[in-house]
């Protein structure tokens, strides 16, 4: 009698509490690559590519430490294509006494879970994922008794517990934070270096191919294709980011440039979100190159603060808060995500670089995410369950526990604050002051209403007018409604006229 212990898509650790307790002479390992995962929403191709190459490697790995393993592809003719399928197949092959996992990253996939037991008449031991730094128990009792929770609260507390970037009891550099020194607008002639490029060998080849046949539907380009697949290479992208990249991740983090998706930032969520890379080691290494002196606090700071702050807080809020948290819509909006957010196709050319790139790579990093796509979705009404949806689908990051509290807390305010002290909200200028985009859009930045100004101009005040009762008690937003309240009956009109025009026309 074996025990059998499922390795999820996103748990490729070796380290995984899963395997804690092995006898690899004995026990089963299971690994499946399974319809229902791929398509429960149509996840963009190089995602799927990513992580099916991914799991691939990690199960040779796992091979070539003498582990027992059951691997099924998603060609395979007998793949029963869910998880539970394919557990109840292992069942029939092996005699096995009880079913060890890891806490999933989905509450759809925990739900599944915990009916396991009673499904299969075996214990199913679920255990907790010790991958992230902050346990659920733990996160629980910091959120107990606070009416709305702050990220930089949480973050000293993490910052305190790791002891990263301390002395003794006061935080390096005497400032827990050094957000306001990591806001530089893009200069015209900066070199970014070039991004990790990974080979493709032939189980990449193999994956490619099957992809390409069975997604061919799915979002998004799937060549070239050049994400690291295996720890080793998740390494290399991390180090490569220390060396050439960290020094100017702080000043130019919030920075956006036309051809340029990958900035100065790390490029490592792919690989810490499938356990390729922990968390932990991520923020020594940069602590390390502070204190070497090859980077500054401010880059430095920012980044420790991404991981063990907002990384474990989100996925703390989503387990606090689900289910219930997918459900909230503040704003009471309904409109569907607009044909272009597919396509890219649209005179606005924020949104169609940002969109262009996501298509091309999988990914946009946080300020084209937050301050583009995201505040146009939130400025022009769309329902929460599509723009959710579509960040899913779109990122080869995205996992619901860290996507979804991303974009109905962090973007469209649709948890009403309890993520965010106020809504994400900006008007054209922001983005002209961060980025390149505006000087080849055919909306003109400078323009606040008619047909050629800057969308986002009219419907920023427009989205604070329809909102108003909802919002006039946030004293952080107050001032823009006297703004708002000073101009004149023409200019409010103008406002809601464009608006309209707009709205209705991308519907
Ligand atoms: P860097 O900018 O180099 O940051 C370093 C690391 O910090 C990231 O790899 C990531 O692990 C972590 N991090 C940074 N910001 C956040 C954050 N807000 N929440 C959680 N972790 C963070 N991140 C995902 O991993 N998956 C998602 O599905 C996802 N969806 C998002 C949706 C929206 C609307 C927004 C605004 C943000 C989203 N993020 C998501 C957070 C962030 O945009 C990405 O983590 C980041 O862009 C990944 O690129 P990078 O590795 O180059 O990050
Ligand atoms: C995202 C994903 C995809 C596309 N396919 C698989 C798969 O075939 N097999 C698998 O084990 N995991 C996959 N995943 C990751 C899972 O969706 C992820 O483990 C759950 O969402 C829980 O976080
Ligand atoms: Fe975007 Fe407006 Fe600038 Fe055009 S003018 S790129 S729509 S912010």
């Amino acid at each position: 009698m074996s025990t059998l212990r499922l390795i999820l898509g996103d748990q490729l650790s070796d380290s995984i509490s899963s395997l804690d307790g092995c006898d690899s002479s004995r026990d089963i390992i299971l690994m499946c690559e399974v319809w229902n995962e791929a398509t429960y929403v149509k996840h963009h191709k190089k995602k799927i590519a990513f992580l099916f190459s991914a799991m691939r490697h990690f199960a040779e790995e796992l091979m070539r430490q003498n582990y027992k393993l059951e691997y099924t592809k998603i060609d395979d003719e007998e793949n029963a294509g869910s998880f539970q399928g394919e557990i109840e197949r292992i069942l029939k092959k092996h005699d096995i006494k009880r079913l060890v996992v890891t806490y999933p990253g989905e509450y759809r996939v925990l739900q599944d879970m915990l009916q396991w037991q009673l499904a299969f008449g075996l214990p199913v031991e679920i255990r907790a994922d010790d991958r992230f730094l902050c346990s659920l128990e733990d996160f629980e009792a910091w959120s107990k008794g606070r009416k709305q929770l702050r990220m930089e609260y949480f973050y000293r507390e993490m910052r305190r517990k790791y002891d990263i970037l301390m002395q003794q009891s006061e935080p390096v550099g005497g400032q827990w934070n050094y957000d306001t020194e990591n806001r530089k607008p893009p200069k015209t002639r900066l070199k970014v270096p070039p991004p990790f490029m990974g080979q493709i060998d032939s189980i990449t080849q193999e994956v490619m191919h099957a992809v390409a046949e069975r997604f061919n539907n799915h979002f998004g380009d799937l060549e070239p294709f050049y994400f690291a697949v295996t720890r080793e290479d998740a390494l290399k992208v991390l180090n490569l980011f220390i060396k050439e990249r960290l020094a100017s991740f702080g000043d130019y983090q919030d920075a956006m440039i036309e051809g340029e998706p990958w900035m100065y930032h790390s490029h490592i969520s792919f690989y810490l979100n499938c356990g390729l890379l922990l968390p932990l080691e991520c923020a020594r290494a940069a602590e390390a190159a502070y204190l070497s002196g090859k980077a500054p606090l401010n880059a430095v700071e920012g980044f420790i603060r991404q991981i063990i702050g907002w990384r474990e807080y989100v996925r703390g809020i989503y387990w606090l808060k689900m289910p219930d948290y997918a459900q909230k819509n503040f704003f009471e909006v309904t409109r569907p995500l607009p044909e272009f957010f597919w396509t890219s196709k649209t005179q606005m050319n924020c949104l169609h670089q940002c969109i262009s790139e996501t298509i091309q790579h999988a990914y946009a990093h946080h300020i084209q995410r937050l301050m583009v796509l995201g505040n146009f979705a939130l400025l022009a009404g769309i329902d929460p369950k599509y723009v959710n949806e579509w960040f899913l689908i779109v990122y080869a990051d995205a996992y619901e526990w860290v996507e979804l509290p991303n974009v109905s807390g962090m973007v469209l305010f649709a948890d009403g604050g309890y993520l965010a002290s106020k809504p994400y909200a900006a008007g054209g200028s922001y983005i002209n002051k961060m980025s390149d985009y505006c000087k080849h859009c055919s909306y003109k930045v400078s323009k606040k209403n008619g047909p050629d100004a800057c969308p986002f101009n009219y419907l920023y005040w427009d989205f604070l007018d329809r909102n108003r009762e909802k919002l006039r008690s946030n004293h952080r937003i107050s001032i823009m409604y006297k703004t708002f309240d000073r101009m004149n009956d023409e200019k409010k009109n103008a406002i809601r006229d464009d608006s309209l025009r707009f709205l209705n026309c991308i519907e």
